[in-house]
């Protein structure tokens, strides 16, 4: 299914009215500073969708299946994320999974996904399953593993997953690792850090020059004693050790409870080794909830200290680091949620924008922890959905996103279409 330019504008003329009232008030409080340039930065920043989402999430308990219309192959999920940016103009990618995502031909989908002004994000590869047919177990670990053939056929489905994406015009792989130990005494830590390292090399050996390699962490789950990335300084040791081409993702959810994951980003900023996201939300542990719907406070948080980390590096927002989405949800349409998800961010985004940096600054060096306070917690009780509305509006998407996703029955017609069908993934 196809959304049309003349449905957007119809819908946007119907809203057209209340937007601009809403949209002028903004304009006179902020009147001191350049909205058309955070505008701009708005229009510009792209979230990568990942191809898994698209389906309905699962828990270890089981999954409840929405009334259907999930993509049935690779195609139609790009189909489905040019859905969602012609709705919101700010999902411009799709991060792939191997083998789930295996393209046939590389070609026609690069056509395919540049017809929706779609790329292909971060490739992610797949130690974490056995795949049918494979000749090795991953139950003791993938890159970790005690046994040389183990390691050698994770490392092999790597550089494939590297091909794929050089083929797709991709240019990072993302490596999450379930490998870890459930019990005292099933790993040698340091052996088990070193086989990966190794592992990792060898992977990265067949990185091409202009390619990054991002290395996710996670605290816990599946291994419940120990994981062998566990935490943002595990991958800080390895992408260190890897070179300039390897960086350290964070995924929000992938963290002990409370963890200030805003001090980490700061910190990684500043050695250069921050290289993406993964937005989420979650209350327990790795929820992998939409992103805002928990912990709003804190995604403004982290942006804060990106756009004034990436700002003092003179980093490009759009572009220099990764931005993805890695979510799945079981009570909800998926394509309704990813929306919520990109529409969160985009406002913890414009928030942060909007900081008064230099009033910010001379609070810090006076040491005014009241003043600090009221600056950051100015921009975030400030609504600025009307904002990211007008950046939308620029773009040529909908005003109101998942307002004309219901309009158009969107999934009653992927229904139509697909029949009842489940998505490959989670
Ligand atoms: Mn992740």
């Amino acid at each position: 299914m196809n959304i049309e330019q003349n449905q957007i504008e119809k819908h946007n003329d119907s809203l057209l009215t209340a937007h601009q009232r809403r949209f002028a008030f903004l304009q006179e409080e902020w009147e001191h500073v350049d909205l058309e340039s955070v505008i701009q930065k708005l229009v510009d920043f792209q979230i990568a969708i990942p191809s898994w989402a698209l389906g309905t999430g699962g828990t270890r308990f089981g999954r409840f299946a929405i009334a259907g219309g999930e993509p049935r192959n690779i195609e139609e999920k790009i189909e489905d994320v040019g859905l969602l940016h012609a709705l919101n103009g700010s999902s411009g990618a799709i991060s792939l999974h191997i083998p789930w995502d295996i393209p046939q031909n590389a070609e026609e989908l690069r056509q395919l996904a540049s017809g929706y002004g779609l790329k292909f994000d971060a490739m992610n590869s797949n130690t974490f399953q056995d795949q049918a047919g494979s000749a090795h177990s991953y139950k003791f670990g993938s890159l970790q593993n005690v046994n040389k053939d183990v390691r050698k056929q994770a490392i092999e489905h790597n550089i494939e997953v590297i091909k794929h994406g050089i083929a797709l015009g991709s240019d990072a792989l993302t490596v999450w690792l379930a490998d870890g130990s459930c019990f005292p005494g099933q790993l040698n830590f340091r052996r088990a850090f070193e086989n990966t390292l190794e592992s990792l090399q060898e992977i990265y050996s067949a990185l091409p020059e202009d390619w990054k390699m991002f290395v996710e962490y996670k605290a816990f789950e599946p291994n419940f004693y120990s994981t062998t990335v566990g935490d943002w300084g595990q991958s800080l040791l390895y992408a260190s050790k890897l070179g300039k081409k390897a960086y350290t993702l964070v995924d929000l959810g992938h963290h002990l409870p409370n963890a200030n994951i805003e001090q980490i980003v700061a910190l990684l900023l500043m050695e250069g080794k921050l290289g993406g996201f993964h937005f989420n939300d979650s209350k327990y542990g790795d929820d992998d909830l939409t992103a805002g719907s928990i912990k709003p406070y804190q995604l403004f948080l982290i942006f804060n200290d990106l756009v004034e980390g990436m700002d003092a590096k003179g980093m490009n927002h759009a572009r220099d680091l990764g931005w993805m989405i890695d979510a799945s949800h079981n009570v909800k349409d998926p394509l309704e949620d990813l929306l919520q998800s990109v529409e969160a961010i985009m406002i913890a985004y414009a928030q942060a924008l909007l900081v008064d940096r230099k009033a910010l600054s001379e609070a810090q060096q006076n040491n005014d922890v009241a003043k600090a306070q009221e600056i950051l917690q100015n921009t975030f009780r400030s609504d600025l959905r009307a904002l990211v509305a007008e950046a939308r509006l620029r773009a040529g998407a909908a005003l109101l996103p998942i307002g004309l996703y219901r309009y158009l029955n969107v999934r009653n017609t992927l229904v139509n279409q697909r029949g009842k069908t489940s998505a490959t993934g989670l």
